[in-house]
Parts: structure tokens; sequence; C-alpha cells
């Protein structure tokens, strides 16, 4: 057992004020850190003690490791909580705590750099009993070994980055003539987004469902599951809006992923709360994708439809308690779902930054608001565009639809832009009311919409 009396929040935003709400309850004193544009932000008001730790820029600021060290050395805390983003899946940086004798909530440093290898994590989920699609097993070497792997798996294929990662830097390649130009172009964008030009290969799946699995590992090699959420909603590879259980997903389904999920975790040794992203294909077949060390900002629909506390389990698991409870004793109850609201233009998903002149938070029966702005608050242009979370939960897929309706309506911000109206259009959506989505959802909605728009211009 590890005493954690005092933990610094390595963030901002809603996820720094969600982790605060957690410790209080805990009775854990907390420490803010923020930038100079941070002076005024939520979670400085409600941590014990806050200190600043550079100016606006985040790497200056929220990923300058030895300010952050400094500042936990000064408070003399117990452990570091890194939220999600910034720091959150650092090996360096949870190294770096370890060795100033800082608790570091999540997994080993040496798992959380094994997962951002996406190769070696393909592998090692592959050598644990994970299904991954047919690819290529080492990153590609040149075209001759690209074409190679190409006659194996065939067309359409997908190379991806191996420093990558949440869709940056993949290119599809439909034909044989068009691969050898494609690996080019991937491993120079790889090389210059991650310094490290290595990439792979896989089997291009057209039409999939994202479908990620939360799970919670002690540090014993005791592991569990909470179920799925279905993140299939997606643009330029932000995910928009998420819910729990995929209205897809049978009850055989989930009990397959996630029995995979948990022995692997048990295999490899992961400790902590973390996240199998996996693909579901139209046929239902799921093959690993990747896999999250952190606390992921979808983690509440999970939590209400299971009521665990998953900041409450990371921390107990830091302090090195067992699992507060069994599998059997996870039950899914209802429906959850969640809708980012993005400071943005809507339409052209530009930021859109400023003073909140109208601030109006919704309630009511089964309504969650995680968020760090409030009246008055400015927004500042530095960071990422999210400013709140509206997360619904009601007995039934439709209830919870109905729910969300009713919850955005009375949901006000005035003075900046918000995706407020996004969201309501889509819970309008009658592919997305079936639940009869893919991928490619949200590019068919934008041109069904576009079209809607210049019908209704004709008309006028
Ligand atoms: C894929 C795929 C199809 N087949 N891999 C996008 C994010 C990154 N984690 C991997 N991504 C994809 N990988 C194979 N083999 C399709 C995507 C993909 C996607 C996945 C989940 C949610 C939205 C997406 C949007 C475009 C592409």
């Amino acid at each position: 057992m590890r005493e954690i009396k005092k933990i610094l929040i390595a963030n901002r935003g809603e996820i720094a004020c969600r982790i605060m709400w957690t410790c209080k309850e805990m009775g854990i004193r907390t420490v803010a850190v923020h930038s100079e544009a941070d002076r005024d932000a939520l979670h400085v008001k409600f941590a014990d003690e806050a200190i600043c730790i550079g100016p606006a820029s985040s790497a200056e600021s929220y990923l300058n490791i030895p300010a952050i060290i400094s500042a936990a050395e000064i408070t003399n805390v117990d452990a570091i909580h890194p939220g999600y983003g910034f720091l959150a899946e650092s090996s360096t940086f949870a190294t770096i705590c370890e060795e100033c004798n800082i608790k570091f909530i999540g997994p080993k440093p040496e798992i959380i750099k094994m997962m951002g290898d996406k190769v070696e994590a393909r592998r090692t989920m592959q050598a644990a009993g994970v299904p991954i699609l047919p690819g290529s097993p080492d990153p590609i070497a040149d075209a001759e070994e690209a074409k190679k792997i190409a006659k194996e798996i065939g067309f359409p294929l997908i190379i991806k980055a191996a420093a990558g990662g949440g869709g940056r830097g993949m290119r599809i390649v439909r034909e044989e003539k068009d691969l050898e130009s494609q690996l080019e172009t991937a491993q120079a964008e790889a090389l210059a987004a991650f310094k490290d030009g290595s990439v792979y290969i896989e089997r291009y799946i057209e039409r999939p469902r994202h479908i990620e699995i939360q799970v919670l590992a002690d540090e014993y090699g005791d592991c569990i599951h909470l179920g799925e959420r279905e993140c299939t909603i997606q643009r330029r590879h932000q995910k928009l809006l998420e819910e729990a259980p995929s209205p897809v997903l049978t009850a055989e389904q989930r009990e397959q992923m996630g029995s995979v999920a948990v022995k692997a975790c048990e295999e490899i040794g992961y400790s902590s709360a973390g996240t199998f992203e996996f693909l579901l294909d139209e046929d239902g077949s799921f093959y690993f994708m990747e896999m999250n060390t952190r606390i992921q900002v979808e983690h509440p629909v999970t939590e209400m439809v299971t009521l665990a506390d998953i900041v409450y389990n990371q921390i107990r698991i830091a302090r090195g308690e067992t699992l507060s409870y069994k599998q059997e004793d996870v039950h899914i109850v209802g429906h959850s779902i969640e809708c980012r609201i993005n400071a943005e233009d809507p339409e052209k998903f530009t930021p859109s930054p400023g003073k909140i002149t109208a601030f109006n938070i919704p309630g009511g029966p089964g309504v969650r608001v995680d968020t760090a702005v409030y009246p008055d608050y400015v927004v500042p242009p530095y960071y990422d565009s999210m400013i709140a979370k509206l997360i619904v939960q009601a007995r039934t897929r439709e209830g919870a639809i109905r729910r969300m309706r009713r919850a955005l309506e009375m949901m006000v911000i005035e003075g900046i832009k918000t995706t407020i109206p996004l969201h309501q259009k889509i819970m309008e959506n009658e592919k997305f009311q079936k639940g009869d989505f893919s991928t490619k959802f949200m590019e068919e909605f934008m041109e069904a919409e576009n079209k809607k728009e210049k019908a209704e211009k004709a008309s006028q």
C-alpha cells in the first residue's frame, strides 16, 4: 500500500476539474498547475494549491516536464494524475515521476512506451491472443517488401505510421500502381510529423465501426472490463459523440471483446485504467487497432452505465489496492450518450475562442455536464477547443436520444460559436437514430445537410 494524500493534476480544463471532484470525495488534497493564460481557469479556483508553470504555450507549460516536477516537489505531492493529452502518454514523463519518487497515475512506463509504438503494440497484442488485421509484422523496409505484403493481404490496404495513432499520417491504397508512391508519401509524412518514418501495412476495412473496451487492472495481475463505448461518429479523426453500450454489439460479442482485452492485460502485466480500440467489421469480426493507456475524454458514458468512477479506480490502483469489484459485479444498465461541445464554428469547424456572455447548464434526471467554463469566462485560443461534455443516461437508447435533445436545448452558451447546433442535427438524423452508421457517417451527413441547405435556398 502506498499513501496518497495529495495529488498534482498535470492538466487543465474539464478533465482537471473531473479528477479534482473525485480527489475531494476521497479526502485527497489537490494541486493545480496552470499557464499564464489560465490564471482564471476553474481548475485553479477549486484546487487546494495552484502553481503557475509557464507562459500560455503548451510546450512551455503543460508539456514542460521540469516545471511540473518542480511544482510537484515544492508542494510535496505523493502522485501526479496526467489526465488526457499533454503528458498523459509520455513514458519519459512517467519514468521521471518514478525516479523522483512521485507515483504516476497510469500504467508502468514500459507499457506506455510499448503501446506508443503501434507496430510493437500490434505484435504484443497478437501474441496475447487479440485478433489483429492481416498486415506487416514489422515496419516496412522498402517498396519490394510492401509489394510482397500487398500480394498476401490484397487491396485495399492502409499504410499507418508506427509512431502515429489517432489517424495521423494514414494512406489508403486501392491499387498496386499507387503503392510505391503512397508508401514514400506516408514515410515522409511520418518522418515530418513524428521524427520517425516507420510505417506498417494493414488490410483496409471500408465501413468499420470504432468500438472500444474499458478495462481496469490492478498491480497484482487482476483485471476486469466495463463493457464498450461506441465511438464511430468522428470528423477528421476527432470524436464528436460517444455512447455506451454500442447499438449494434450483441451480449456475446461484448463478452468476447471484453474477455480478449482482460486476458491481454493479464498477459502483458497491464495496470491502471486502459482502453482497447477495436475496428468492428460489417460481418461482426473485430480487430485490435490501438491501446490507450490514459483516462479518456469519453469515459463518462461508461461511468453512467456501470456506476463506476474510473478516476476513483485509477487512484485506488495507484495506491496499490486490489480491484474493488469482480467481473460478475459489473452490470451495464441503460444507455448513455456524450456530446462534445467545442468552441467551434459548427459549419467550418474552425476555433471560436472568446468571452462566454451567457451560460446555462441543463439539469434534471439523467443529465451530467463535465466542464470548466462559467459565465464571463474567456475561452483562450491556445488549447483544445472542447469546452464541455454533455452526458445523458436513460433506460433505452431512444430515451437517451430524447433526453439529449432536450438537454442540448437547455444548454445555452452565448458569445462564442459551439457545436451544439450540430449535435441537435445529428440527434434528429434518421440513420443515427437507427444506429445505422460507420466511420463515414459524418462525411455522408455533411453532404446531405449541404444538399438540404441548397434546396432550401433554391426554393426561396
Ligand atoms: C483503419 C481503418 C480501416 N481499416 N484501419 C482511424 C484512426 C486510427 N486509429 C485508425 N483509423 C482507421 N484505421 C484499417 N485497417 C479505418 C480507420 C478510420 C477510422 C477509424 C475509427 C473511427 C473513424 C475513422 C475514420 C476514418 C478512418
